[in-house]
Parts: C-alpha cells; structure tokens; sequence
C-alpha cells in the first residue's frame, strides 16, 4: 500500500515523514523531489503471536510513504508535484493545526488545488476518448462515461471521489490517476501542548473528515519524529509521559487500512511471524497470492485459526486440541485476524 504525503508549504509533511519512516531517508528539504521511504505498521497482535510462537524474524506489514514537495499557494509548480502521487493507493492530507494554523483556509485551498489539476487531466482524457468512442470502441464509451461523470462533479467543486462508481469504474479513475477520487485521510498537526486534539483547530479537521468521507488522526509531528529517535524503551517512557499509547504510525495505519478497506491475516511458523495486509473479504486463494503467485494458483485449502483463540489457548497443539483448528476451501472468506498455513501443490 503507497500513501502520498500532501498539503500546504510548512505544515509539517517532512517531519510527520521522518516520524513515519524514523529517519530511515535522508530527506530533501526544499527540493521538487519527493522522499520516498517505508514504514513497518506497529501491530500489537503481531507482538503478541510472538510470544507464543518462537520465529526467527517478524515481519510487520509495511506502508509506503511519498512526501511531495509542498503545494505552493498560487500552484506554479502544481503538476511536477502532482505528477509524484498520481499512482498512490490514498492520500494523507496534512494540515496545519499548530502555531496560527488555520485548517479551514488550508483544507478549501488544497482541495481546490486538488480539483483544478483532476480537471485539467479529464479535459486532456475525455477528448482524446471521445476520439476512438467514434470509431465504436466500448472501452473507450466507458471511459468517456465515466470521466464525464467526474467533469460534472469537478464542475461543481466536488471531489470525485463523491460520486457513485463500480470496481470498473474505479480501475478507470486509478489508470488516469485522479486525485479527488482517491481515499483522503486528514492529518491535524498539532502543536507540543495539543497532543489529544482538543483545540478548535483539531477539531474542525476532524469534523470535516467525518462530514467529507475521509478519516482523521490528530498527531504531532515534531514530537513522533523526536520519539522515532529513541530505542523502543524510551519511546514508550516518552509515550507515556505525553499521555500516549504508541507512535502515530499506528492510528495513521489504521485509519488508512479503514479507508482502503485492508484487513490483516498472519502466517506465523518457526522461521517468521508475519503479518499481511489483504482487501476485506478477500477469499482465501487470493489472500494466498498475496504471498505468492504459486501459491493462489495451486490452491488447495487454507489450515487456520483466529489469534484470539492463540492468545487463549497459548499453543496451536492445545487449538487442535480443542477443535478450532479449521480446514477451509477455496470459498473461504478471510477474516481479519486469521492465522493460516496455505497447503498448495504446483
Ligand atoms: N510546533 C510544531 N511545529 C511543527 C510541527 N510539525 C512541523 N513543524 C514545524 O513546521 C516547519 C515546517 O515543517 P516541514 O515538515 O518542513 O513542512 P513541509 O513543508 O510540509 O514539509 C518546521 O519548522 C517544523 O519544525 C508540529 O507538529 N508542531
Ligand atoms: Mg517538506
């Protein structure tokens, strides 16, 4: 999963991307390239499978971060900036919400950034579709119907990610890369002496995420960036000094794995633990083509648990035991929370 960093010059998209990625990029202050890097998603379950079963490594699941230059106001350099996030899965709105932050006036103006540069693009797309919908192309008269339906929302200041659209739909939004159709969730940045979000500011972020269809985390920057720092022991001392349960990275995580509709299956064996993002409700085979091709094609059944009845039970022997060791086929629906071995011959 790849999320772009965006927002408004100075709002803190740099620091919340050293926080994410704990300073693993040396990032390019005030250059038009964007830093990229990787974030491993802190999952407490994941921990918790490794103390009842011993592996050599652990891997979490991992988000992908791009932190664009800013958008300057004016948007000169729009499109070079722009450019960069066209291919990201959601987008992670920064906004200023410490010192004289002012959301409201930032929120109005990069979405209206947002929705000029979307414009541009279907104006270009809807010709150049026009152009072989007339020869009698199908594919074509699909996309001509669906970027008009985007125009009309466009038109009218809203995002296009208000409208109604089928997984078809979709795939043809990605392939233009159309920003306002893209899963938005808003980050107040908040000041040292706000961490829980209250002030007006944080507020009003959060209110517009629940009425626009997006989610919001409240964070601040420069202290998840400090605490990105420090070995895990004095990153929970500090964390809990401030009132915190973990890093930002863990909420900001979450939120984006309820906007794309992620859910999370285990495979956990003496070698590694590992967590896997997968889409809800996914079935089984594809669940086991995240992990490899192979495996989804040679299918046979999936072997699984949940890991609440690992955490209560303390052993796979004792879950066999007790019969919830279960044998699923190839309809099986994932649930979030599986721990599975998938049996497959290729
Ligand atoms: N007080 C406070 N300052 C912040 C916070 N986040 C960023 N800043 C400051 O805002 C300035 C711009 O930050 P930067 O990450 O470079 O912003 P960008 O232009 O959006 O990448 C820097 O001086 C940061 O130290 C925050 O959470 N609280
Ligand atoms: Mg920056």
């Amino acid at each position: 999963m790849e999320c772009g960093i965006i927002g408004l010059q100075g709002v803190g998209k740099t620091t919340l991307f050293t926080a994410l990625t704990a300073h693993s990029v040396a990032v390019q202050i005030g250059s038009m390239k964007p830093n990229m890097g990787i974030a491993p998603i802190p999952d407490p379950r994941l921990a918790k499978i490794t103390e009842f079963i011993v592996a050599q490594k652990v891997i979490p699941a991992t988000l992908q971060v791009v932190d664009l230059p800013g958008v300057p106001s004016g948007g000169s350099n729009l499109n070079a900036v722009l450019a960069h996030i066209r291919n990201v899965d959601a987008l992670c709105h920064v906004v200023k919400c410490f010192d004289d932050g002012n959301p409201e006036s930032d929120i109005d103006s990069m979405n209206s950034e947002l929705i000029v540069a979307d414009m541009v693009v279907v104006e270009g797309a809807i010709d150049k579709a026009e152009r072989t919908a007339k020869h009698g192309d199908k594919e074509s008269q699909k996309r001509v119907d669906v970027l008009s339906r985007v125009n009309a929302l466009l038109e009218e200041e809203k995002p296009a990610r208000e409208g109604e659209w089928d997984e078809s739909d979709r795939a043809i939004l990605k392939s233009y890369g159309i920003m306002t159709a893209k899963p938005m969730l808003y980050v107040a940045n908040v000041s040292e002496d706000d961490v829980s979000g209250d002030s007006n500011a944080a507020n009003y972020v959060t209110s517009y995420a629940q009425k626009n269809g997006g989610e919001s985390v409240v964070v601040c920057a420069t202290l998840e960036s400090e605490i990105s720092e420090l070995d895990k022991n004095d990153q929970s001392d500090m964390l809990e000094s401030m009132g915190l349960v973990e890093p930002a990275v863990g909420p900001l995580a979450r939120a984006l794995n309820t906007l794309l509709g992620l859910s999370t299956f285990y495979t956990a064996g003496e070698k590694e633990v590992r967590a896997w993002p997968i889409p809800k409700e996914a079935p089984a085979p594809q669940a086991a083509g995240v992990i490899h091709s192979d495996i989804e094609r040679g299918f046979i059944r999936a072997e699984c648990y949940h890991v609440d009845d690992l955490f209560s039970l303390s052993s796979e022997k004792a879950i066999k035991e007790a019969g919830k060791l279960r044998s699923e086929g190839k309809n099986y629906t994932m649930q979030d929370g599986d721990v599975v071995n998938f049996l497959f011959n290729v």
